[in-house]
This record gives structure tokens, C-alpha cells and sequence, in this order.
């Protein structure tokens, strides 16, 4: 069997693994049908000694809502760091092919295991979806890209007792984000987001090893649009310079319509593209042409009769 490429762990501890199911779908399943990852989801139930399973307690200093309780995230964290206890059995009935946990060991050529819980680099990157974290970025997801394990702790509630994250850096690297400023009523829709983002990007999941080259973001821009046969659809006429057969003029096209639509919807992030270099001569002078332009708008047109 060939080398397994840059494998991830990925574990969710969660009080709705069925939440969880569509991780096993379309890409990701077929990532880890390949055994390029592995998933375990984990019942936070299993670590509560009450006959009531209760996950979480009035708030210290009153207010509204409840807190999930921090003797019950505690030892799940402990386990799912350590494939532990009912972590342990959870990954083993869990996992869409079974043989991926000893490929997953197999393929550690480095020492993993036996360095210092100290070492930054070697603790699994513990990541808690809440509003109150820092922005997901899709920097973020190419950094992540490359981890070998990555574990989701998804609060439910008011959130979880804040010294469950400052007690876990001893054997994480935790890192709180946030999808977007709005509110969601718990992490695991933010999990199925952040994990499909993360995962497209190890090499060998995306059938086309060049399509990420091209994303939105990647350069800092959003991607301007896509067309297909037939070249005329309703009265809409494909722009001629995409059927020129002039690869040069194409890409020219298409860099400027990429300002274009940032410009108009992002502005944000042209400013921030400028500021980190990412803008030729050629753009700038695309963007000077652009000033005080219509908003962004489909550059199909009618053909005339
Ligand atoms: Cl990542 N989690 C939750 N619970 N709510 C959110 C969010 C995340 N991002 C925006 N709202």
C-alpha cells in the first residue's frame, strides 16, 4: 500500500454526534474512504457520572442560560487528546474504514508521540467554535490543512466554563473562532463549515490538485465569474473575450473582474490585498479605472440582433 500523504485526525465531542453525521458524506466521506481522514464523534454524555447525564449548571454571578460544566469537559478532553477511554472506543466504532488508525501510526514518520507534552508544535490543535471567537479565515483553514489531528469541543447553551480551555492548553493548542458575527445555537454546524473548508485543502481530497490555486481568498480576492455552454442561454451572451482563445487577454479579464467584484461588495479586502503587496501595476490601474464605476453587476450580455 502506498505511503498515506499528509493523513488527519479529525475528533468532535459534542451532546449531538448525529449533528455530525454529514462529516461522513460526499467529500469528506470520500477523504476518508481513501484514508486520507479519519473521524471520531464523541457523546460528551459518556463522561457524565449523574443517572441525569447533566452537562451543564446555572452561571456563577446569575444571568440567563446555563453553563456546560467543566467536570464533564474536562475528562473528555483528557480521553479524546489521549484516544482514551470511551474516546478510545468511540474512534474504533466510529471510523468509516477501519484499517485508517493504523495507517495513521504507520505513516508517523516523525516521533509524535514521544515528544515533550510541552513542545507547541506536536499538541493537537483544540478548536472551539463560539461568536466570541476570532474570525475563521481561510488562512486558518491552510494552516489547519496540515495538522494531523484536529479536535472540535462543540458548546451548547451559554457557552462553556471558560477554565475548561485554559486547563486544556496543557495538551492543546486551543483556538476559539467564530463563523461570522451572528449567532448560532450550538458548534456543530460551525464544526460540519470549518471541517469541509480544512479538509478540501490536504492534498489528494480535491480532484483537481491546481482548483484551490483559483479560490476566492486565495490571493485576497473574491473570484470573479464562471460560465459554461451553451455560449448563449436566455438572451445571455457568454463575454467574448472568454471564447477569444487568448490565454493572456483571459487571464487579464478575469483579474479585473475579480477587483472588480471585491471592490464593489468587499472593499475591505482590496485595501487589505494592497497593503499586503498582492496588487501589480496592472491592478492598480484596473482599480483607478474602476473609481466611482457602477457596482459589480454580471458582465453576460444581450447579443445584439
Ligand atoms: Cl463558530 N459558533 C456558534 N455557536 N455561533 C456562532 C459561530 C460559531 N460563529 C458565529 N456564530
Amino acid at each position: 500500500m502506498v505511503a498515506k500523504i499528509g493523513a488527519m485526525r479529525i475528533d468532535v465531542v459534542t451532546i449531538f454526534p448525529e449533528y455530525l453525521d454529514p462529516l461522513r458524506h460526499a467529500l469528506l466521506g470520500r477523504a476518508i474512504e481513501r484514508g486520507i481522514l479519519s473521524v471520531g464523534v464523541h457523546d460528551l454524555r459518556s463522561w457524565t457520572h449523574d443517572v441525569h447525564k447533566a452537562v451543564d449548571d446555572t452561571p456563577f454571578g446569575g444571568g440567563p442560560g446555563m453553563v456546560m460544566k467543566p467536570e464533564v469537559w474536562g475528562p473528555a478532553l483528557d480521553d479524546v487528546a489521549a484516544l482514551a477511554g470511551p474516546a478510545g472506543q468511540d474512534a474504533l466504532l466510529e471510523s468509516a474504514s477501519p484499517h485508517v488508525r493504523g495507517g495513521l501510526r504507520a505513516g508517523k514518520e516523525t516521533t509524535v508521540d514521544a515528544a515533550p507534552v510541552e513542545d507547541p508544535d506536536t499538541r493537537p490543535v483544540l478548536i472551539v467554535p463560539t461568536p466570541a471567537g476570532r474570525p475563521f479565515t481561510q488562512d486558518m483553514a491552510q494552516r489547519w490543512s496540515q495538522e494531523e489531528r484536529l479536535v472540535f469541543a462543540c458548546g451548547r447553551y451559554e457557552g462553556i466554563d471558560q477554565r475548561v480551555f485554559t486547563d486544556a492548553q496543557q495538551r492543546y493548542r486551543v483556538e476559539e473562532v467564530s463563523l461570522g458575527d451572528y449567532v448560532l445555537i450550538g458548534g456543530e454546524v460551525a464544526v460540519l463549515v470549518i471541517a469541509e473548508a480544512v479538509v478540501r485543502l490536504i492534498p489528494g481530497v480535491l480532484g483537481n490538485r491546481a482548483s484551490h490555486q483559483e479560490d476566492s481568498f486565495q490571493d485576497g480576492l473574491l473570484e470573479g465569474p464562471s460560465y459554461t455552454k451553451p455560449r448563449v442561454w436566455r438572451d445571455l451572451e457568454v463575454p467574448e473575450v472568454l471564447t477569444s482563445g487568448n490565454h493572456a487577454k483571459v487571464a487579464r479579464w478575469r483579474r479585473d473582474q475579480s477587483l472588480h467584484r471585491t471592490l464593489s461588495v468587499r472593499p475591505g479586502l482590496v485595501e487589505d490585498a494592497a497593503d499586503a503587496g498582492l496588487l501589480d501595476k496592472a491592478d492598480r490601474r484596473t482599480l483607478a479605472a474602476l473609481e466611482g464605476s457602477d457596482a459589480w453587476s454580471d458582465p453576460a450580455t444581450v447579443p445584439e440582433k
